[in-house]
């Protein structure tokens, strides 16, 4: 059986400091690393927005970061500018190891469409191509790990498996943002699904 591990958005913006952090989003940090040698395949996912992306509050005159919107593909929550295109705040934590991914997949990067999940933007129908990537490698089991437990982890861990893949999310790796109850809705969730929560 051919294991793979997805690393979900551990970046500057999402650590202390960054401009839309998360709790002890710095705290996966060591847990990752310490898991790399324990799979077949690993994955990095960078959240990677044009500059004035429709998912950044500035884009909506009159809105403020943590307000919604509707978007053609749905309701949207608006988040502060974060993870520009080259920016620092886009870059890796610089204490997690990047050396041991065999790809490094960048998402978000379509103006008008956020994305979430590591393997379809949020109007649940543009892949990513990371589906055949996992399928060409031969990746059946799947441990997700990383930034934010609510939103980008949970949102790919659901698409994981609504695509067959057997997933497990190890919550001691992943730090929530947790608005408005979105946490234990992400949970609840996962678990309907069949997704199995570790740590
Ligand atoms: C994320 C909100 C906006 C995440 C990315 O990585 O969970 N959350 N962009
Ligand atoms: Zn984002």
């Amino acid at each position: 059986m051919t294991n793979a591990l997805i690393v979900i958005d551990v970046q500057n913006d999402f650590c202390p400091g960054g401009a839309l952090a998360v709790s002890g989003g710095d705290e996966v940090v060591a847990p990752i690393n310490a898991m790399f040698g324990d799979f077949d395949v690993t994955v990095l996912t960078q959240d990677w927005h044009p500059a004035g992306h429709s998912s950044f509050a500035s884009s909506h005159p009159g809105k403020s970061p943590f307000d919604m919107a509707e978007m053609p593909y749905g309701p949207q929550v608006l988040w502060p500018d974060h993870c520009v295109q080259t920016s620092e705040g886009a870059e890796f934590h610089p204490a997690l190891q990047t050396g041991p991914a065999d790809m490094i997949l960048r998402k978000g990067f379509n103006p008008a469409v956020d994305s979430y999940s590591a393997f379809f933007e949020n109007d649940h129908e543009t892949a990513t191509g990371l589906e055949g990537y996992l399928r060409t490698r031969g990746a059946l089991q799947l441990t997700i790990v990383g930034l934010a437990t609510d939103y980008c982890v949970a949102y790919s861990a659901l698409d994981a498996a609504k695509l067959g893949f057997e997933v497990t999310v190890d919550l001691a790796a992943c730090r929530a943002i947790d608005l408005d109850g979105s946490l234990a809705k992400a949970l609840t969730g996962m678990k309907a699904a069949g997704i199995t929560l570790r740590g």
